[in-house]
């Protein structure tokens, strides 16, 4: 693929850094008073404002020369199509297809996938259903009211982010329980809360081998039937999977599974099966409401042109720090409570995906790729990191997310949240200058050692760049198109720097290594040759538990 030098964009926007590294964005803005107008975009009720960007419209021409050059739109329509464009697993891409909304063929290998898919979101339509009315209950006759999801990474993240970020949809009588953690801990703590008469357990696994959910499982099985005996398994456990023999081997009747497919990723499966919890939770209708709020979404990425594209513009954005200002850090701020679990779920959907060091053509990539994601909700994080946003020697380039209107309208709480989003954007670009630190100073009585000991700990150098989301309401659609969007970004990203977004073979490392160990830990084998770290830590510990 491409070394920097080969692309011609690369090399324009090297050169457009080399011009445009020192400008600030408060001079753009007291230059050009349409600014704000010109780099903001609206898709429906989602307005993108990338005003407060290091950028100008050489720059973004430059950016949209290299989409082009990278052939975006061709890659765009590689994935819609069902083209096998995770290539290491040789598989089709289609979490679209999940909530696909016309009446149209999706084709993988030349079958239609959109008739099982259509099957399985009117299983999870029917026992959703079944499930709120009480129509399905437990073994001993009592509704299940208590839903416990057992899964970790894509099987629990997605779920769990947008169980969270729709809890106002909830039914009154139905709580949601997230079990991830190997940790005991995460099943002791749910298990204390639930009654084993009301409780439903959901295995979401896609490959039902991974230990920690299945660990998780066998403990919440054993629970179950400690309690009410091996007949009510079967109406206590629903299991969604892609592997239907592991499934029947756990336990659970084939009928109680819902299944989904090897070209749905599991950082991109909330859309899928993997989504029961929170179908069950905020009632069918709703879920299908965030399935076509995602396709709003999908039908603008693949039909807009680059430079009215909200997912390619977000990816562009990012791809000019990562690449050319070699800023590798990259920030997500909710305003809203109820997506306080977006940046983790976006750390797992960026990082996963584009955490990779080989190109498409199977060469160490001699570039930055993915960026490390962190974030949280605010206001709270003003109040913990937000200090080196503002004044430390790291620049991290922030997405700012705000509803306009909240789901609790409370006296001025949510003008008061607007005026912080907004505040914040404001200062990390304008800065304080020295100058206006003293002003500040003086007119708050200070002596003139005091400001002069005090002006330069005050000032900000700011043009620190940020992207401002507004979305009307968090509402099911909403937050489906919000995730698509970002889905999109970041194989936007993937395409550019010629990577596989859709392998994860760090991750399946992780599973790997902890079982050669485990035999040590448990005293069933010995002997084993680590480095001597591994091998005293191991010791050290196997003592302590003595
Ligand atoms: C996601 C990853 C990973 C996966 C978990 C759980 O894209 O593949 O996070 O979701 O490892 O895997 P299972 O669903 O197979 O249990």
């Amino acid at each position: 693929m491409f070394g920097r030098s080969k692309l011609k964009s690369w090399n324009k926007l090297d050169s457009l850094y080399g011009r445009f590294k020192k400008t600030q964005m408060k001079d753009l803005f007291a230059a050009d008073e349409k600014r704000a107008e010109k780099y903001t975009i609206q898709f429906e009720n989602l307005l993108l404002d990338y005003s407060k960007n290091r950028i100008d419209d050489k720059i973004m021409a430059a950016l949209f020369d290299l989409a082009r050059e990278r052939d975006v739109s061709g890659r765009i329509k590689a994935m819609f199509s069902g083209e096998k464009i995770n290539k290491t697993e040789n598989r089709a891409v289609l979490h679209v297809a999940l909530r696909h909304q016309e009446n149209t063929p999706i084709y993988v290998d030349g079958r239609d996938v959109m008739p099982k898919i259509r099957e399985v979101l009117g299983r999870i339509k029917d026992f959703s259903e079944a499930v709120r009315l009480g129509k399905f209950t437990g073994y001993t006759g009592k509704k299940l009211t208590n839903i416990v999801n057992i899964g970790i990474g894509g099987s629990d993240l997605g779920p769990c982010m947008a169980t969270e970020a729709l809890r106002p949809y909830w039914a009154k009588d139905i709580k949601c329980y997230f079990i991830s953690n190997i940790d005991g801990t995460a099943c002791a703590e749910v298990l204390h809360k639930v009654d084993p008469e009301t409780t439903l357990f959901i295995v979401a696994s896609k490959t039902f081998t991974t230990i920690e959910t299945l660990t998780n499982a066998r403990t919440c099985r054993k629970w179950l039937v400690d309690a009410l005996g091996e007949h009510a398994v079967s109406k206590h456990f629903i299991a969604l999977s892609t592997n239907k023999s592991e499934v029947e081997k756990f336990g659970i009747n084939p009928d109680n599974m819902f299944e989904f497919w090897d070209f749905v990723g599991g950082r991109y499966s909330m859309w899928s099966a993997i989504g029961m919890i929170i179908a069950i939770a905020v009632g069918y209708e709703n879920f299908e409401r965030m399935l076509q709020g995602a396709n709003a979404m999908d039908k603008h990425f693949a039909t807009a042109d680059l430079e009215h594209n909200i997912p390619v513009i977000l990816a562009l954005l990012g791809i000019w720090y990562n690449n050319f200002y070699g800023i590798h850090r990259y920030c997500v701020i909710p305003y809203d409570q109820y997506l306080k679990y977006l940046p983790s779920y976006l750390q797992q959907l960026d990082m996963e995906s584009n955490g990779k060091s080989v190109s498409l053509d199977n060469k160490p990539v001699n570039y930055a790729t993915g960026p490390a994601l962190f974030g949280g909700a605010g206001t709270d994080v003003q109040h913990s990191f937000f200090q080196l946003l503002h004044q430390g020697t790291e620049i991290v380039p922030v997405d700012f997310i705000i509803p306009a209107i909240s789901h609790n309208e409370i006296g001025n709480h949510q003008q008061i949240l607007i005026s912080n989003v907004l505040a914040q954007s404001e200062a990390l670009m304008h800065g304080k200058t020295v100058a206006e630190a003293v002003l500040e100073l003086e007119k708050s009585g200070k002596s003139k050692e005091e400001v002069e000991a005090l002006k330069k700990y005050k000032s900000f150098s700011g043009n620190r760049p940020s992207n401002t989301i507004v979305v009307k309401k968090l509402d099911p659609y909403t937050l489906g198109m919000l995730v698509a969007m970002y889905e999109h970004k970041v194989y936007v990203q993937g395409v550019i720097w010629n990577i596989n977004s859709f392998d994860q073979f760090g991750v399946e490392l992780g599973k790997k290594l902890a079982l050669n160990i485990l035999p040590e830990i448990e005293g069933t084998a010995f002997g084993v040759e680590h480095d001597s770290s591994t091998t005293s830590l191991i010791n050290y510990i196997k003592k302590i538990r003595k």
